[in-house]
């Protein structure tokens, strides 16, 4: 009977040590910032055609409008997590990608791709722009860090 008694408790007391030690590894690696995301955003140009508009009383008929867009324009990524981005140019001429709050000013000409890498470890909503053209063509996107 004592036998049976003490093998039980050493083997609840093997079930708690599991269940801590299971508990302190994923802290360990909440702290090492393991998590890594890939994003893939294309950076797309559209040309549309507006048969008739009407601006301040004058009606103007057939306006080539240009847009550019990153698909997605947002992302999310949780603070801490390493972060790539591909970025694929599909526009006909060179677009900027840039993140201020990190730091990141990058040119990727017509057709090209370009990868960069970070860890994102500031918390908030960034805006994703274009530095180089205005943000009413080249519309801006967010980059989200979660806490
Ligand atoms: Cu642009």
């Amino acid at each position: 009977m004592k036998t049976t008694k003490a093998l039980c408790a050493s083997f609840v007391l093997g079930l708690l040590l599991t269940g801590t030690t299971q508990a302190e590894d994923k802290k360990a690696e909440h702290h090492q910032h393991k998590e890594e995301q890939h994003f893939k955003v294309i950076v797309n140009a559209y040309d549309t055609n507006i048969p008739e508009l009407n601006v301040e009383g004058v009606t103007v008929k057939n306006i080539r409008a240009f847009n550019v867009l990153n698909e997605p324009e947002t992302l999310a990524v949780h603070k801490g997590t390493k972060v790539k981005i591909t970025i694929e140019n599909k526009s006909p001429i060179s677009e900027g990608f840039s993140i201020d709050a990190y730091d990141i000013k990058e040119v990727v000409k017509a057709g090209e791709s370009k990868t960069i890498s970070f860890v994102a470890d500031k918390a908030g909503a960034f805006p994703i722009w274009c530095q180089l053209h205005p943000k009413n063509i080249h519309l801006p996107g967010t980059f989200n860090v979660l806490e």
